[in-house]
């Protein structure tokens, strides 16, 4: 049935319930000059590249792929459509690698035809701290689908990590695949309501009008909570603290230190907000929460072309009640003139996202860790990991 994932060290349909299996690592590491020092074999045609993601011409490259090609919904309305500056933030956190940033072209024309990356993590699971690849952006285009270009691509990156001394991956997708660690549940939140609705990624609900829908979601014009304001350069400190300690209560999640939560926390224009709670009296940093930028194409509407989205990321609630801070994350999105704020079920979302009017979308997302055996599948609410 799954030809290519039956041959890899991932967890198996088979062995689903067998609690006589270990923990931990399913492969020992090889030595590295036993890993294959050439990169895998690619039909004839087509040559790998190590993409620049920092040069213009291949960033445009890579983005005009994903743009046209990369993931859809199930009834192909909509297609994720990352901004250049998201994917150069994305593929280049604290350590990445270049030789991570893997695309495909065609010899003789040279278009890029396909594309996957890496960027390395330090993910917690249970009481061990693993250093991994964290795998996106897998895209084959349209044209070249089911030749199994997609295993030699995954072949080709995964030896590309083992010659980094890595030996383990994280991955999400919305297909399922040999096994899922987690399967979670988007949950979408209508900013825009009538925009929602004529595109088509939103209903008018039973016995509702339009004009109930807008009143329905309506939002306050400004936050609520006194001292909340956007992240800065110096709550660096401040907010690794808030954060470990929160992700230490969590299955899985990241292990971040300064220079990550720098790199991934710190607001950048329409590709990563965060905002922070510091108290008016004692000026401790108490609360966070953030989102990032991700639109997607509506695909063959007459009069709009984008669905701007927001994407819950991490928050972190100790003072200020997480539906309360979570409201003032909907209140700034609103002002910032996003569509649609999208949250999955993940860490302690689920006790906000009916009460702020979340309803649950028709996608699932499923969790994936590369040789590393988890023995019972997990629930969203034990993740504390957010994937791009
Ligand atoms: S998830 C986002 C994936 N991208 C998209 O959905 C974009 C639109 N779709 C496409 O571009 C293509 O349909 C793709 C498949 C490229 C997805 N993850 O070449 P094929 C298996 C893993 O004939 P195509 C993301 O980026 C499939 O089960 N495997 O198929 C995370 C079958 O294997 P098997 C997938 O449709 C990626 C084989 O591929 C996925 O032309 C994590 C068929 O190949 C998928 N999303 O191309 C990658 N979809 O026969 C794994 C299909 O066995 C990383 N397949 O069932 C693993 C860790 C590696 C590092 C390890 C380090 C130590
Ligand atoms: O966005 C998604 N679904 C939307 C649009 C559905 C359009 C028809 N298929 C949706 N809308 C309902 C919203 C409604 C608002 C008011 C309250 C009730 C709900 O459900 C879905 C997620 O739900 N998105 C996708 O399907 C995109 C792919 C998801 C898998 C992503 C894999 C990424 C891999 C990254 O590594």
């Amino acid at each position: 049935k799954h030809k290519f994932w039956e041959t890899q060290p991932v967890g198996q349909f088979k062995d689903i319930g067998d609690s006589s299996l270990p923990e931990g690592p399913i492969e020992l590491p090889t030595p590295l000059s036993e890993v294959k020092q050439e990169p895998y074999n690619l039909p004839d045609q087509y040559e790998w590249i190590t993409c620049d993601i920092n040069s213009e011409d291949v960033c445009e490259e890579v983005y005009n792929l994903l743009a046209h090609n990369y993931v859809e919904d199930d009834e192909n309305m909509f297609r994720f459509k990352y901004s250049k500056e998201f994917l150069r933030w994305a593929l280049q956190p604290p350590g990445y690698f270049r030789s991570w940033h893997i695309g495909v072209r065609v010899k003789s024309t040279k278009k890029m035809v396909a594309f996957i990356t890496g960027v390395p993590a330090r993910i917690r699971v249970r009481d061990e701290v693993v250093h991994m690849a964290e795998i996106n952006f897998l895209c084959v285009h349209k044209k070249l689908r089911t030749k199994r270009l997609a295993p030699v691509m995954i072949k080709e990156v995964t030896r590309r990590v083992h010659l980094e001394n890595m030996w383990q991956a994280a991955y999400t997708a919305g297909v399922i695949l040999p096994t899922p660690i987690a399967t979670c549940q988007y949950w979408h939140r209508s900013l825009n309501p009538k925009k929602l609705i004529d595109v088509g990624f939103s209903r008018l609900g039973a016995r509702m009008t339009m004009s109930r829908t807008i009143k329905l979601y309506k939002l306050p014009e400004s936050t609520v909570t006194p001292g909340f304001r956007k992240m800065e350069i110096h709550d660096v400190p401040a907010v690794t603290r808030l954060i470990r300690t929160y992700l230490s209560r969590f299955v899985v999640a990241p292990d971040f230190d300064e220079n990550d939560v720098e790199h991934w926390l710190l607001p950048k224009d329409d590709v990563i907000d965060s905002f922070l709670v510091e108290s008016p009296e004692t000026h401790e940093v108490t609360d966070f929460c953030s989102f990032y930028t991700l639109p997607s194409t509506i695909l063959g509407h007459p009069s709009y072309s984008l669905l701007k989205a927001a994407y819950s990321f991490y928050n972190i609630s100790t003072v200020t009640p997480l539906l309360q801070l979570m409201n003032d994350a909907l209140i700034v999105a609103k002002q910032k003139d996003y569509d649609v704020f999208n949250a999955l079920d993940v860490m302690q979302n689920e006790t906000f996202l009916r009460e702020l009017k979340f309803g649950p979308g028709d996608g699932k997302l499923h969790y994936y860790l590369y040789n590393y055996r988890i023995r019972h599948a997990l629930k969203p609410s034990e993740l504390g990991l957010v994937l791009l």
